[in-house]
C-alpha cells in the first residue's frame, strides 16, 4: 500500500535532515558558534587543547579515535591539525547542546522536492499547500534544541502536517454504539468503486464484532447485481432483502429497515446501483432513496488507484447527494496514496475504511496515526 510514496517520503526526510545538518555545521564553521560560546567555556576548551598539544605524540590510534567521534575518515584529520580536531569535537557537543534557528533558505531545496512528490503522487493541490506551510511553520524560525537527528525532527514534522490533512478519521463501531439502532448505512459512488463488495465486507467486519447485520440489495438495475450480492451475503451469512431486477430502490431498501426495525437488526446496509454525478435522473433517485430510507450515514465508495479523479468525483458526489463518510477501495493496489491523504481535506468528510484487497477480511478502518506511522515507515 503506497509504496511508491512511502520511498519518496524516506528519501526527503533523510534529505530535509542533511540539509538542516549542513547548516549546522556552516554556522559552525563561521565562527558564529564561537560567539555565543560563553567565554569562560572557551578558556576552558583552550586551556585543554594546549595541553593537548604538550602531550600529544598523535599515534594512529588516537587519530582514528579522535576521527571515529568526527564521523570522518583517518585521512581528514591531518596530525598537523590536533587543535582543530580536538576543538571540533567539543564545540560538536555544545552544537547539540544549543538551540538552533533554522531558515527557510536552509530547506528550501528539499522542501521544493517535497512538494514534488506529493503532486506526482496525486495528493490534492490544497492538501499539498496545507503540508508544505505546516512543514515550514514547524521548521524555520523555530529555537530547537538539536539533541534528537534532524531527520527525526523532520519526521515529526512531517507526521503533524499529514496528520493535519487526514483529519479524524470515522469510527463506525464508536457510531453505532453511540446512536438508536438500526444504524441505516447507504453506500453510493460510480460504478466499479468496489459498493457491493465493500458492503460484504463490512457486514462481516461488524459480525466478527458482535453486530447483527441485513443487507438491501438497491442495484435493481444492472443485470446480476441481485445474484453478486446474494452470493457474498450467503458467504458472510448474512440475510439480503431483495425485489426483482427493475424494481424501486428505494422500495426495496424500505423493506430491508423493516427488516431490521422487526427483528432488532443493529445495522442496515444499503447497496445501490453505480452511477455518475453527472446522470441526473440518477442522482434524483438516489435523493428519493435518501427521503425514503432516511440514511443515518451516507458512505461515498471510490478507488483509491484512482487518485485525484477518486477526489474530484467525492466532492461532486458531495455536492448533488451529501456524503457523510469515504470508503477507498483497492488501497491495495494503489502506491501513490493521493486521495487517501487529500479526500478528507477537500471533500472535509472522515475516511471510515480502506478496502485492501478481494477477501472479506480484506477492510481497514481508517486510523490516520497508523496510516501515517505506515507512510513514514515508524512509530514516532
Ligand atoms: N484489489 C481489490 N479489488 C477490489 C477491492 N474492492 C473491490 N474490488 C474489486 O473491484 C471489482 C468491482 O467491485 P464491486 O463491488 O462489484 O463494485 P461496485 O461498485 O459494486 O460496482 P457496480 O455495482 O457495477 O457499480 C470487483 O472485482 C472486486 O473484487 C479492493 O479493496 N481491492
Ligand atoms: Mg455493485
Amino acid at each position: 500500500m503506497f509504496k511508491s510514496l512511502k520511498e519518496k517520503l524516506k528519501g526527503v526526510s533523510k534529505k530535509f535532515g542533511s540539509s538542516i545538518d549542513e547548516s549546522i555545521a556552516n554556522e559552525s564553521a563561521t565562527g558564529d558558534l564561537q560567539k555565543e560560546i560563553p567565554s569562560a567555556v572557551l578558556e576552558v576548551t583552550e586551556t585543554q587543547q594546549k595541553a593537548e598539544t604538550k602531550t600529544n605524540s598523535f599515534s594512529e590510534n588516537q587519530i582514528l579515535h579522535d576521527a571515529d567521534e568526527l564521523s570522518v575518515s583517518p585521512a581528514e584529520v591531518s596530525p598537523t591539525e590536533p587543535k582543530k580536531a580536538s576543538f571540533a569535537k567539543k564545540l560538536k557537543v555544545l552544537v547539540t547542546e544549543r538551540e538552533i534557528l533554522l531558515s527557510e533558505k536552509d530547506i528550501q531545496e528539499p522542501l521544493d522536492e517535497l512538494e514534488m512528490i506529493l503532486l506526482e503522487n496525486d495528493v490534492a493541490f490544497d492538501a499539498v499547500d496545507t503540508i508544505i506551510s505546516h512543514m515550514k511553520k514547524s521548521i524555520v524560525g523555530q529555537k530547537r534544541k538539536l539533541r534528537t537527528s534532524s531527520e527525526d525532527f523532520v519526521k515529526i514534522a512531517l507526521k503533524e502536517a499529514l496528520m493535519e490533512v487526514l483529519g479524524e478519521g470515522f469510527s463506525l463501531t464508536e457510531y453505532i454504539n453511540l446512536h438508536e439502532k438500526p444504524v441505516k448505512i447507504l453506500f453510493t459512488g460510480v460504478n466499479g468503486a468496489g459498493k457491493t463488495t465493500t458492503i460484504a465486507k463490512v457486514a462481516h467486519y461488524l459480525k466478527n464484532n458482535g453486530y447483527s447485520v441485513v443487507i438491501g440489495s438497491g442495484d435493481t438495475f444492472r443485470a446480476g447485481a441481485n445474484e453478486q450480492m446474494k452470493t457474498h451475503a450467503e458467504r458472510v451469512g448474512v440475510k439480503v432483502i431483495n425485489h426483482q431486477e427493475g424494481a424501486d430502490p428505494s422500495a426495496v431498501l424500505f423493506d430491508a429497515v423493516s427488516y431490521a426495525k422487526a427483528h432488532n437488526i443493529d445495522v442496515v446496509l444499503a447497496d445501490t446501483a453505480g452511477r455518475f454525478h453527472n446522470r441526473a435522473n440518477l442522482m434524483n433517485q438516489l435523493e428519493k432513496i435518501r427521503r425514503v430510507m432516511k440514511p443515518d450515514i451516507v458512505a461515498y465508495v471510490d478507488e483509491a488507484v484512482a487518485g485525484n479523479d477518486a477526489v474530484i468525483r467525492a466532492e461532486e458526489f458531495n455536492n448533488a447527494v451529501g456524503t457523510d463518510t469515504v470508503v477507498l477501495t483497492k488501497a491495495d493496489m494503489d502506491t501513490k496514496g493521493g486521495a487517501a491523504i487529500s479526500i478528507t481535506h477537500t471533500i472535509k468528510k472522515p475516511i471510515m475504511f480502506l478496502g485492501v484487497g478481494q477477501g472479506y477480511d480484506d477492510v481497514i478502518p481508517f486510523e490516520p496515526e497508523k496510516i501515517v506511522n505506515e507512510l513514514l515507515g515508524a512509530d514516532i
